[in-house]
């Protein structure tokens, strides 16, 4: 008897804004890596993230949602992003939301590859209080596209997430790993320290302003067993960089200390971080600017 062939893929995540797109991601491997938030386009940029198991190793590719409210340069290149991650893989997961199938979902509807396994994955499935009404609900959304299986599960909760997994190896591919078993991402700790900080900018501030900020590494270095990082927050007005400071200081340095923890976390060692405001009028709408921020 032989072995069974190792199997090996790439698996793009897509979705409207806020489905849950990341926190799948973060639960399939376990680990904290896509950052996360209630606000739609949290997530800008693609990130792939790594599972190895005995016998098969995936590549999952977070991408942003299509943008569909801020208009502008960057709504442009995120879309493009997505199209972008579509091409080249070989599975592909649309989740949406339990209960949830509207305008937006289904213009994604044609974007779906014919020729390759799309699987529905219908998330936050904990939100409902009465479980009977799923099953017309799925009934109903698989008439939308050839799906190869419709899983109901919660990201969240981690609800029904190791089968999903389990149940997406026969669609994989056979071929070697590509990755060292100990790689969870393509990313550099640079690109995820950078990160964890905007997602606190959308965890903790106000409406629009996260979406008119970015930020920048401007040191990551090893001194002894400690990182040392060092990030500036961009911001577009002077009024945006006092919200970000907030009284006394105090929100600034509760950016930091969330994130500095969440760092600690993923890196698995200690961190020194450093943050300050910067303000650079027109950011988000310049192009050139954009290029200079690491897009594209
Ligand atoms: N109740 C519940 N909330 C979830 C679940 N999955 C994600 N969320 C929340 O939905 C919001 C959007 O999640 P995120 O992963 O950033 O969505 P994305 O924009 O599709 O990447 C966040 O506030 C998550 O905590 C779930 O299974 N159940
Ligand atoms: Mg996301």
């Amino acid at each position: 008897m032989t072995a069974p062939a190792h199997r090996t893929g790439r698996i793009a995540i897509v979705g409207r804004p806020n489905v849950g797109k990341s926190t799948l991601l973060n639960r399939m491997v376990g680990t904290k890596i896509s950052i996360t938030s209630n606000r739609p386009q949290t997530t800008r940029h693609s990130l792939n993230a790594i599972v190895t198991e005995a016998g098969s190793q995936m590549v999952l590719i977070d991408t942003p949602g299509f943008q569909t409210v801020h208009g502008g340069e960057l709504n442009r290149l995120m879309n493009r992003t997505v199209s972008d991650s579509i091409g080249g893989v070989d599975i592909v997961l649309f989740v949406i939301e339990a209960m949830k199938f509207g305008r937006e979902d289904r213009k994604l509807l044609p974007l779906l590859p014919k020729d390759i396994p799309v699987l529905l994955i219908v998330n936050k499935v904990d939100k409902l209080a009465d479980k009977s009404v799923l099953l017309p609900f799925l009934a109903e959304t698989s008439k939308a596209f050839a799906f190869s299986e419709i899983v109901p599960v919660s990201a969240a909760k981690g609800t029904q997430v190791a089968r999903l997994r389990e149940l997406l190896k026969p669609y994989l591919p056979e071929g070697p790993a590509q990755h060292d078993e100990d790689e969870i991402t393509d990313r550099s700790e640079r690109f995820l320290a950078a990160e964890l900080v905007r997602e606190k900018l959308f965890r903790l501030l106000g409406e629009e302003l996260p979406y008119a900020a970015t930020v920048m590494v401007e040191k990551f270095e090893m001194q002894g067993d400690m990182r040392h990082i060092h990030i500036a927050i961009i911001v577009d007005k002077d009024n945006h960089k006092a919200m970000v400071i907030g009284k006394g200081g105090e929100k600034l340095k509760q950016i930091g200390t969330q994130a500095r923890i969440d760092m600690e976390k993923l890196f698995g060692g200690k961190v020194f971080l450093e943050l300050w405001v910067q303000v650079k009028s027109g950011w988000a709408d310049s192009l050139k600017a954009l290029k200079s921020l690491g897009y594209e």
